[in-house]
């Protein structure tokens, strides 16, 4: 295994550990079914890209890498519950998601509703207890509830679902994913800025560099739809196909899009510049983001 590989693998088992041990602290106290259904996406493999963009953040500043492990493990509750929310009837009607049956299909579409809300409160009670000065914590705090709310991961699906089956500019639906998949891949990497003590030109090179690896992640997201493996394509068994939404390959070709995936990602690591070869984890996983098969 490579040394970016090995990197990858601790930082998820550190994540998953983290989220493990959240879970235990509260499970069982009121409503087993519960749990079990939060614990059912929640610890069901995911590639843990949103923490681990905090916690190689907070490395390259050589901040509080405590408050950055709560802090990415809050994200991932956030992650977790969107993607239960996304997968009901009344949204994308899915029936895979990892390649296990989605937790509606499991638990019963209230519970999975629950269970996407109870991850996003869980995500900011942890938040609330973070060991940080309290205005850090409480920048950190706002920093994922406007990213995630109106103006963020829920105004950008909110936006998307008002966009099915209209034929929309690249403008128009870059906004769209700015929020919905942008927002919280920005948020992860700036509460890692704000897990440390930071320059103002630091900030914003880092914030330059989660804007680019946010849309470069959708157009691979896109491209994996057209082209990928199975277990992404077996996503895709619902209702929804999806055959009428904008997407990069739809308005860019293939090949295009494959070429704007290449462009973010050389925006992404030049963004990095500054900080020389210390920023080496995070350009690696520009990369990996570029590459992945699902
Ligand atoms: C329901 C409020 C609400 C929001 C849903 C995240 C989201 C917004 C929708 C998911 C649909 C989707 C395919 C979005 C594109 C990018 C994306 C978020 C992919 C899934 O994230 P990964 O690849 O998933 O990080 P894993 O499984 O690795 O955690």
């Amino acid at each position: 295994m490579d040394g970016f590989k090995a990197i990858l693998k601790s930082k998820a088992a550190e994540l998953e550990n983290s989220l493990e041990e959240l879970m235990e602290l509260k499970e069982d106290e009121l409503a087993p079914e519960l749990s079990e259904a939060m614990r059912y996406t929640l610890l069901s493999g995911g590639k843990r890209i949103r923490p681990i963009l905090t916690l190689l953040t907070t490395e390259l500043l050589k901040g509080d890498y405590q408050a950055a492990l709560k802090s990415g493990s809050a994200l991932e509750m956030i992650h977790s519950y969107s993607l239960i929310h996304d997968d009901l009837p009344a949204m994308d009607d899915d029936q895979l998601r990892r390649g296990k049956k989605t937790n509606h299909l499991v638990f019963g579409e209230a519970k999975a509703i629950l269970a996407g809300d109870a991850l996003l409160t869980y995500a900011f009670e942890i938040l609330s207890e973070l060991e940080l000065e309290p205005a850090k914590k409480i920048k950190i705090i706002k920093l994922i509830a406007s990213n995630s709310g109106m103006l963020g991961m829920v105004g950008g699906q909110t936006l998307d679902i008002d966009a099915e089956k209209k034929e929309l500019s690249l403008a128009e639906m870059q906004k769209i994913h700015a929020a919905k998949t942008g927002a919280l891949i920005k948020a992860s990497v700036l509460s890692g800025v704000y897990c440390s003590v930071y320059s103002r030109t630091e900030k914003e090179a880092l914030q330059k560099y989660a804007e680019n690896l946010g849309v470069l992640f959708q157009v691979v997201d896109d491209l994996l739809d057209v082209t990928g493996d199975t277990e992404k394509l077996g996503k895709k068994v619902g209702s929804d196909q999806k055959l009428d939404k904008s997407t990069y390959p739809k308005l860019l070709g293939v090949d295009g899009a494959r070429e704007a995936a290449v462009e973010y990602a050389k925006k992404a690591k030049n963004s990095l510049a500054i900080f020389e070869e210390e920023a080496e984890p995070l350009i690696k996983l520009v990369d990996y983001v570029l590459s992945r098969q699902h």
